[in-house]
């Protein structure tokens, strides 16, 4: 999968995709992630990425022609219809719908060249949704001041579920949410730990015992943080 950034911000994504699953798939050739400023494609000698908004109000509209020339660089062309199949035009924005593990492992399947946009406080030029946007995708009901920390939360959750990105050692339909419930409780070293002691079933080498303990205390934290996961689940 190759996954383009737009944003004007891009030092903030200077280091934060060279860490664990991530690197590792961009290592081992899975993904390749690009950043890109818009300001580079600015067309105005004054290199302007955004504008005061027609209508009046405060604060800057990012305009469209920097993101119209991006989309073009990156994609060959700026009609919707004629992207070719497997591209992704995403733009992140509190109006999209919220992002969940479903639309992730959507994207995973079927995208193969990602460009995210990474709206701002003050808003886009609708004429990018309107005329590039395929997926328009909100992280969840809380104010960012823009789309830059929510784009780094859709390229990990993505790039976990690419084929070969996870290590042997897991895998991602053991996960939490995957199977629809939270994750029972871990321990390591040591036993005891300031009086307090990991429970005896982990340490008795009884695996069909231990999965069994594993699966309750999933299900028994589920229940109680997060009953809205277990409507369908048994127990
Ligand atoms: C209510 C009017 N707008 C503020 C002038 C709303 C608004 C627009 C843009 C609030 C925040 C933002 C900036 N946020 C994002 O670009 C964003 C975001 C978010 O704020 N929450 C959850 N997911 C996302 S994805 C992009």
């Amino acid at each position: 999968m190759k996954i383009d950034v737009l944003t004007i911000f891009p030092e903030f994504f200077r280091e934060v995709f060279d860490f664990g699953i991530i690197r590792r798939a961009k290592l081992a050739g899975i993904v390749e992630i690009n950043v890109h400023d818009i300001r580079e494609y600015a067309v105005d000698k004054h290199k302007m990425v955004d504008d005061r908004p027609f209508g009046g109000g405060d604060g800057m509209v990012l305009k469209p022609e920097p993101i119209f020339a991006a989309i073009e660089d990156l994609i060959g062309t700026s009609e919707r219809a004629a992207y070719p199949q497997g591209t992704c035009v995403v733009l992140l924005s509190p109006q999209g719908p919220p992002f969940g593990q479903p639309a992730a492992m959507e994207l995973a399947d079927t995208a193969d060249h990602l460009v995210i946009i990474c709206g701002r406080y003050e808003g886009v030029d609708e004429r990018v949704n309107e005329a590039l946007v395929t997926d328009e995708i909100s992280i969840g009901d809380y104010v960012l001041s823009g789309g830059e920390p929510a784009a780094v939360v859709v390229v990990d959750s993505i790039v976990r579920l690419l084929p070969d990105a996870l290590g042997s050692e897991t895998s991602a339909e053991n996960d939490s949410f995957s199977r629809g419930l939270l994750d029972c409780p871990h321990y390591t070293r040591p036993a005891e730990f300031r009086g307090m002691k990991v429970p005896d079933v982990l340490l008795n080498g009884d695996h069909a015992e231990i999965e069994k303990w594993r699966y309750q205390r999933a299900l028994e934290k589920t229940r109680a943080l997060r009953p809205d996961l277990i409507k369908n689940e048994e127990g």
